[in-house]
Parts: structure tokens; C-alpha cells; sequence
């Protein structure tokens, strides 16, 4: 039997970006393993992407082009060929673009986390057209905003160091499932005898497994983090020499946190003084009295809510207190994306553009629901067209509800390029078969480590699937755009991706990347030791000039939940439960819903909810509830468990919403409001209230 093995990336929106073997026998992937030589994946996959092969060869795989010949929604389509759908799309957009290309509008996010099949020829054909913007928020642009304002760019500690930290703060990330290479190697930092502590509202498979777990409501981390800024400063814990030659503002930080006493603090995070006093002496004493590495791995659970960028900001200005980039195993990370020298203007070709004032407008993708129901009356271009690939809207998208009726509207023609026919997929007029990562070349730079990985193709296209690149070469040709950058393959745009002579890229390059599979940037193991970060001033900046300029409060703050009993006490009245939707471990995303082995694990969707919460409803463990707000409504089985502390439910998510029993996941009750920086969704600050649910009467709308 000819069996060979490639090397290979894993393509999802993670941040271990894991280097893969794929074995190919006969032309079939058999198996996707992890590549035991690099540093980050160790060998080592999680649950789904072992399974990856299961998600490839799936029954369910759209293998041909197809029209809609159901109700938007209703998913009932029938084969067409290539040429067929291609055409139809084409004659569609033109006729829209003749009038206004501002009218269609990209939707994309992390599906694949390549930079070929994500931003490069669908980037090019976009900006050809001149069709609007999108504003990618709905994941990290809270934190990323923050970090800017503060490193200068999304840049942190490099975990492969974080097994010789004495203390690991884990604030709002749940390892475990969602970052599960950070968590091998803080397991062995605590083996080593490190003390391990996480911050989440919720005791998560994380949480359970660490030394302490402080649990403020969600929303409330800005607090927690002024409040520790507070008793550093208080105890003078703090490296005077770091401070005064890398960091901008100490002044006013220091005023700032005058402001926020432990006692105040508790009150806002609903937790005892005690956590503060604890963690805030901890971090300290280790760091500045004993000189030794403290690390905090900062994550995007905590972002999703109104206060998001600022409380990401309160947490970076901890370590430029205490000095803890002094080490290379110290300091915080949230991401490293920033590293990399990617040549986004090659890629993507912003260049292609329409002049001023023909400059299309930006739709913000977090608030496409309210987008779609637009009916022009704000002077904005009604959606008339929309294109989908690499995400799964319906499923994701906050305040459901509007998504989906936006989605039916029976004057928009969308296009879904997908491997399944998700919630998103049902409502196409055109669906086009979109390649896997086995079956495409791409080229993969990661968010949790700082290395480059090349994704060789491993076999050849099922059935008549087309690499997302692909489908738009062909469009583009279609509509007549001759530039030659809509001719490149995808190797050619695989060895554009990286800046070249970019000193941090030095030897690497997708000729060299795609033998050896992988290869780390040239980034000092302690950053930041000496400053050097990438701001004007080179320096840690607690105050911020830049956000002055922008209209904004240039001094990290708590800004309170938009739900809060204290912003919002008639909703609280009538909605008294905070709910988070966070990351189920077997899912991502929305994708692997549909893997059977991996959705048996998960089960159906469950509601946890504390038992004090639970009795007060007549709500017993493993029965049926009700969960809603004025955005709507959604049915899970309950878990009655301390794991959710008081006055929180926790949804893990994000299900598919046609594998639900009655059709909704948890996004139709989270809201379409912003984050304080970046716009970004607010997932986690979401008001609700629970009952118990009776089977009878049928399922109510
Ligand atoms: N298995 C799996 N892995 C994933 C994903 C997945 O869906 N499944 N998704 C990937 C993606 S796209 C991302 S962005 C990351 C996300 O992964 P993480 O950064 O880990 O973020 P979340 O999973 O959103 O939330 C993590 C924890 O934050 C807690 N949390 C919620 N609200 C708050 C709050 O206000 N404050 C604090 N301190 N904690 C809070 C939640 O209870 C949860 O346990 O994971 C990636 N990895
Ligand atoms: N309630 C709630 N909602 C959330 C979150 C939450 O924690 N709670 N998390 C938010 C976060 S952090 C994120 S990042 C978003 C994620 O939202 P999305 O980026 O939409 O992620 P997925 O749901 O995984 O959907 C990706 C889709 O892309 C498809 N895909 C994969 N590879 C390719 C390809 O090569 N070509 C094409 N054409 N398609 C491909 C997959 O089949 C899948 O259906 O969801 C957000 N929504
Ligand atoms: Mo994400």
C-alpha cells in the first residue's frame, strides 16, 4: 500500500495552531496526528482534530454546487454544475455592482485560520468590486484594541517558558478546552511547584484544577484589576526601576487606583476582600520582593462584555508594575499574533480599492443582524447581496433572532461557500463545496505561539469541492477583473504571505516552511526585559496619548456590564441571571457540532445553574428549562451545580441551532451592543431569566 505522510497545520481559530502529520494511504487520509518535533503540539492533538479525518470524509459533505429550491432557511437544494452556479453568481453581483457595490457584503471570519484560503484572493475579488467593508469584530478586537493601546500591538510572553513560573493566572481562558498546549505546560510549571490560579465566574474544567479560583460576576475583571493595582501600590509592590524607565503614566495609574479600595472591588465582583488581598500580596511579593516569574495567561472570556477593552487593558499594566517581564517564563500573554510579519497589503491588495469618494463603507460583521434589517433610511446602502465563507453567522452571531430574519429576507441573495450545510448554509440561494484543510495549500501563522506552519495538501478535492481561493479566481474571471494577482495559485500566494527581509522572519519562507512544516520566529525569549515594546515611545503605556486623541478615557477603568443590577436595576428586575455562553470543550465554534462522536460527548445543550438559583424555580437537575429575555428565548436541560456560582447560568455552546430541540442556541438572547473598544459582540453580558419547562404544550415560538 503507497502510504506517505504530509505535514500539515491545523486550521482552526485556536490559539495552539498545531503542526499535523496527515497519513495519505491511496490517496485517503487515514490518519491526522500531531507533530512530536514541534515544541508547541508535542505530539499531541485535542479530542476534535483527532477526529479530523471523521470531519473530512463525513456523509454530510457538500460535494457538488447546489441551488436553493426551499424556503430561505428550509434547506432543501438541488445539484447544479459549476459553471451553472458560477454564472448565476456572477450575473447577480454584476447587475447589483452596476448600481452599488457598497449593496454586497463579505462575511467571513476564522473557519480557517490560513492565510491563503482566509484573506487573500476573496480579499482581492472584494476590493475589486469595491463592495463594502467588513469590520472582523467578533472575536478579539476588544482585547486586540486594548493591547495596542498598551504593548502597541498584540505581543506578550512566549508560553513555552511558563513551566518555570511560580504563579500562573489564568483570567478568563478555560485551558482545558480551548488553549490545551498552555495547559500541558502550566500543569508542569505546577509540578514544579508553581501556584496556579484562575479567574472566572464560572468553575470550569480549568478552574477545578487550579491551586484557587476567584469567581467575580462577569464584567467585572476592570475592577478586580484596579483593586490588585491598588494594594501593590498600597504595599509598594512594586519594581520602581521597570516602572520608571518602561512604562508611561504611573502617575495617573496610581490615581486611578486610588479609586478602587479591595472592599469597593468585592462589592462590584460580588467576591470576598480576601481574594483581592490574597492574589494582589501573591503576585506581589513573589515578583518584587522574592525576583521571581509570574505569568498571566489573559483570554477572551473576559472581553465579551461592555467593559472588555478596558479591563484587558487594567490586567496588561500589572506585570509592567511588578516587573515581571524581567523573565522569560513572566509577564502576560493574550496574544502573539503581532509577532508576525505578514504582508496583509500582498494578500489581500487594499491597493484594488476604489478611490475617495467612492471608498466603500464598513459593515460591522458583529451587528449584521441589525445590518440586514436595515432598510436605508439611516443613508446607508441597503444590503442586497451577501457572500458567506468561513463562519457560520446564524449559529454565531449575537441576537439570533434579527440574524435569521435578516437571513430570509427574500430580497437578499446570498452565497454560502461551505463543507456543511449549517444553520447559515440553509438560508443560500447559491451553496458552493469548500475544501478542507486536507485537501488545500495554505500557510498558518498562530495567536498562542510564535511560529510559522505550512499546510501541505494532503489529497486530492472530494467530490467536486474547490479551495475558497478557487471559487474566487473563477469569479473574478468572471467579471472580467484582469489584474494579474487574480491569476496567482495558491503556492504563489503562499510565498507572498511573509514580509520579506523582515528581521524577524530571517531563513523562513514557504519554500522552506513547507519541508520542514514549521518554523519559530526570531523573537528574544524575555521581550519586553528592557522595554522595546512596539509603541511610539518603546514603553508600557499605563496612560495613553493615542487614546486621548481617539476620544477615549486614556486611563484604564472599570466600566460596568450594560446588565448589571447596578447599570440596569428595572431589567435586572426582570431578568436577574447573568448568562455566558462559553466554548463547549468538543465543539468549536460552531464547527465539529455535526461529528457525531464528538456531539454524543457533548450531549444536548445544558443550562448550569446554581442550586440556591435552581430551588427558588422549581427547578430540579436533568429537567427541562427555559431560558429568556426580551431578545428571546431558548430550551436546555438544566444542570443544577455550584459549578455556576449564584445569580450566573452557563450555556456551553455553540450549537447548531437545527440539532437543538427547539431550533435556538444561546445567541438568541445575547445582545448586538458593543464593547467600550474595538466593537466587538458582548456575548457575555447578557441578562436572562430561567424557568422551569413543561414538555406540554408543544414548543412555543
Ligand atoms: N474546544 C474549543 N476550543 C476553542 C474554541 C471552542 O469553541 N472550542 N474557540 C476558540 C476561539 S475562537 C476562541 S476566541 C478561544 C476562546 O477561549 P477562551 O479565551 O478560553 O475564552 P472563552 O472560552 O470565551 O471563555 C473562557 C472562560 O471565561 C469565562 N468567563 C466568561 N465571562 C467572564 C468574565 O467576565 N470574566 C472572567 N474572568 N471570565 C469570564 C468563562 O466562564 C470561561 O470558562 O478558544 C478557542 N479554542
Ligand atoms: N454565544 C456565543 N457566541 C459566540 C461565541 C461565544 O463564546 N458565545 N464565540 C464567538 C467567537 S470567539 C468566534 S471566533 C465566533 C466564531 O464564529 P465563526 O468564525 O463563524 O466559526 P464557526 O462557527 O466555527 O464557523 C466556521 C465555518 O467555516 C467553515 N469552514 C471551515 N473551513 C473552511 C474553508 O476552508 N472554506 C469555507 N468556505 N468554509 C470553511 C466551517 O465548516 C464552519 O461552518 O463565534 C462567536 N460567537
Ligand atoms: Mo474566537
Amino acid at each position: 500500500m503507497a502510504s506517505r505522510i504530509v505535514r500539515a497545520a491545523c486550521p482552526h481559530d485556536c490559539p495552539d495552531t498545531c503542526a499535523l502529520l496527515v497519513t495519505v494511504e491511496d490517496g485517503r487520509a487515514v490518519k491526522v496526528a500531531g507533530d512530536p518535533e514541534h515544541p508547541g503540539t508535542q505530539g499531541v492533538l485535542c479530542t476534535k482534530v483527532s477526529r479530523y479525518t471523521e470531519r473530512t470524509y463525513h456523509p454530510d459533505r457538500l460535494l457538488t454546487p447546489m441551488k436553493r429550491v426551499g424556503k430561505k432557511g428550509e434547506g432543501k437544494f438541488a445539484p447544479i454544475s459549476w459553471d451553472e452556479a458560477l454564472d448565476e453568481v456572477a450575473s447577480r453581483l454584476k447587475a447589483i455592482a452596476a448600481r452599488d457595490p457598497q449593496a454586497i457584503v463579505p462575511y467571513s471570519y476564522a473557519g480557517t485560520m490560513g492565510l491563503v484560503q482566509g484573506e487573500s484572493m476573496a480579499a482581492r475579488f472584494f476590493h475589486k468590486l469595491g463592495a463594502s467593508l467588513l469590520d472582523r469584530t467578533i472575536c478579539a478586537s476588544a482585547g486586540a484594541t486594548a493591547l495596542r493601546y498598551t504593548y502597541g500591538a498584540s505581543v506578550g510572553m512566549d508560553m513555552e517558558h511558563v513551566a518555570d513560573a511560580k504563579l500562573v493566572i489564568i483570567w478568563g481562558g478555560n485551558p482545558i478546552a480551548s488553549n490545551l498546549h498552555f495547559w500541558t505546560r502550566a500543569q508542569e510549571a505546577k509540578r514544579r511547584g508553581a501556584t496556579l490560579v484562575a479567574i472566572d465566574p464560572y468553575r470550569s474544567l480549568t478552574a477545578e484544577k487550579c491551586h484557587r479560583h476567584i469567581a467575580p460576576m462577569p464584567g467585572t475583571d476592570g475592577a478586580l484589576a484596579l483593586a490588585i493595582m491598588h494594594v501593590l501600590i498600597r504595599d509598594d509592590l512594586l519594581d520602581h526601576d521597570y516602572i520608571d524607565r518602561y512604562t508611561v503614566g504611573f502617575e495617573g495609574l496610581r490615581e486611578r487606583a486610588q479609586a478602587y479600595p479591595p472592599a469597593r472591588a468585592a462589592g462590584i465582583c460580588g467576591i470576598p476582600v480576601e481574594d483581592i488581598e490574597w492574589l494582589a500580596g501573591f503576585y506581589g511579593q513573589l515578583a518584587v520582593r522574592e525576583r521571581q516569574p509570574v505569568a498571566i495567561r489573559l483570554n477572551y472570556g473576559m472581553q465579551r462584555v461592555h467593559g472588555g477593552g478596558q479591563a484587558v487593558r487594567a490586567v496588561a499594566c500589572l506585570p509592567s508594575l511588578v516587573g515581571a517581564w524581567r523573565h522569560a517564563s513572566g509577564g502576560l500573554q493574550l496574544s502573539t499574533s503581532g509577532f508576525f510579519p505578514v504582508n496583509e497589503a500582498a494578500l489581500q491588495r487594499p491597493d484594488l480599492l476604489p478611490e475617495w469618494p467612492k471608498r466603500p463603507r464598513t459593515v460591522n460583521m458583529s451587528t449584521i443582524g441589525d445590518a440586514l434589517l436595515a432598510d436605508g433610511s439611516d443613508g446607508q446602502p441597503r444590503i442586497e447581496a451577501l457572500v458567506v465563507y468561513n463562519s457560520n453567522p446564524v449559529a454565531v452571531a449575537p441576537e439570533s433572532g434579527k440574524v435569521a430574519a435578516g437571513f430570509a429576507r427574500d430580497d437578499l441573495f446570498t452565497v454560502v461557500l461551505e463543507h456543511f450545510r449549517t444553520d447559515t448554509a440553509d438560508y443560500a440561494d447559491i451553496l458552493l463545496p469548500a475544501t478542507t484543510q486536507l485537501e488545500h495549500v495554505d500557510v498558518h501563522k498562530a495567536y498562542g505561539h510564535t511560529y510559522f506552519l505550512a499546510n501541505n495538501q494532503s489529497v486530492a478535492p472530494l467530490g467536486e469541492a474547490l479551495p475558497n481561493t478557487e471559487i474566487f479566481r473563477r469569479l473574478a474571471q468572471r467579471m472580467g477583473f484582469a489584474d494579474p494577482c487574480f491569476r496567482d495559485s495558491d503556492e504563489e500566494i503562499a510565498a507572498q504571505a511573509i514580509i520579506p527581509g523582515d528581521a524577524r522572519a530571517q531563513g523562513i519562507s514557504w519554500e522552506s516552511l513547507k519541508e520542514q512544516g514549521w518554523q519559530k520566529l526570531s523573537v528574544a525569549a524575555a521581550p519586553f526585559a528592557q522595554g522595546g515594546f512596539p509603541t511610539p515611545s518603546g514603553k508600557c503605556q499605563f496612560y495613553s496619548e493615542a487614546m486621548l486623541r481617539d476620544g477615549l478615557d486614556p486611563l484604564p477603568d472599570h466600566v460596568p456590564p450594560y446588565e448589571a443590577p447596578a447599570t440596569a436595576p428595572e431589567l435586572a428586575g426582570r431578568y436577574p441571571l447573568a448568562m455566558i455562553s462559553p466554548p463547549a470543550r468538543n465543539f468549536l465554534n460552531s464547527s465539529f457540532v455535526n461529528v457525531d462522536s464528538l456531539r454524543a460527548t457533548e450531549g444536548e445543550p445544558h443550562l448550569d445553574i446554581h442550586p440556591l438559583d435552581a430551588a427558588a424555580r422549581g427547578i430540579t437537575h436533568g429537567s427541562m428549562v427555559r431560558a429568556f429575555n426580551d431578545r428571546g428565548s431558548m430550551l436546555a436541560r438544566a444542570r443544577v451545580t455550584d459549578r455556576a456560582r449564584q445569580g450566573l447560568v452557563v450555556g456551553l455552546s455553540i450549537w447548531w441551532k437545527k440539532l437543538a430541540s427547539d431550533g435556538k442556541n444561546a445567541n438568541e438572547l445575547t445582545s448586538q451592543r458593543l464593547t467600550d473598544l474595538g466593537r466587538a459582540p458582548v456575548f457575555y453580558d447578557c441578562l436572562v431569566q430561567v424557568e422551569a419547562w413543561h414538555e406540554a404544550p408543544a414548543l412555543q415560538s
